[in-house]
């Protein structure tokens, strides 16, 4: 069964970032593999000029604790992805409708699926929400 690849910072992890893993997950089917990169602090920063609420450690222990998730990797920078789906013989490489196009350069190496994002939720506003 398909190796299904994603990539995110999962910052406040909210119903957006679990409605997104579990569609991933779902395309892996029983018996595929779904592993998931989470973007590093200095990553986020260096490149996406984020600052994370919750550190790389903990993000990246809630997402490896859930169920639908299978390996949890850290993403360094942009230019690992391709070197991602090499390693770990990934069939299909998912992402949220945001990043629509963003990565279609990896069509060449496995399948390129972007699922639309749920509206009306994101580690930003949920981070505005709560401290305004
Ligand atoms: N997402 C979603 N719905 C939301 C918020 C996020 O479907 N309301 C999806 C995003 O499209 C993404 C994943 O959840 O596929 C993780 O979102 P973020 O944590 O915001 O990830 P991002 O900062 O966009 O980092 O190299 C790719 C980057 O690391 C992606």
């Amino acid at each position: 069964m398909p190796n299904v690849l994603t990539y995110g910072t999962f910052d406040l992890f909210h119903i957006g970032h679990l409605r997104l893993l579990e569609r991933a997950k779902a395309l892996a089917g029983a018996d595929g593999k779904l592993i998931v990169a989470v973007s590093t602090d200095e990553f986020n920063w260096n490149a996406k000029q984020k600052k994370c609420a919750i550190p790389y450690e903990e993000r990246a222990a809630i997402v490896a604790a859930l169920r639908c998730v299978d390996k949890v990797i850290p993403e360094e920078c942009w230019e690992q992805k391709t070197q991602d789906v090499e390693k770990y013989n990934v069939d299909i490489f998912v992402m949220g409708n945001d990043w629509e196009g963003k990565f279609d350069f990896l069509q060449s190496q496995c399948e390129v699926v972007y699922h639309p994002r749920t509206e009306g939720i994101s580690s930003t506003k949920s981070n505005t929400d709560l401290h305004g």
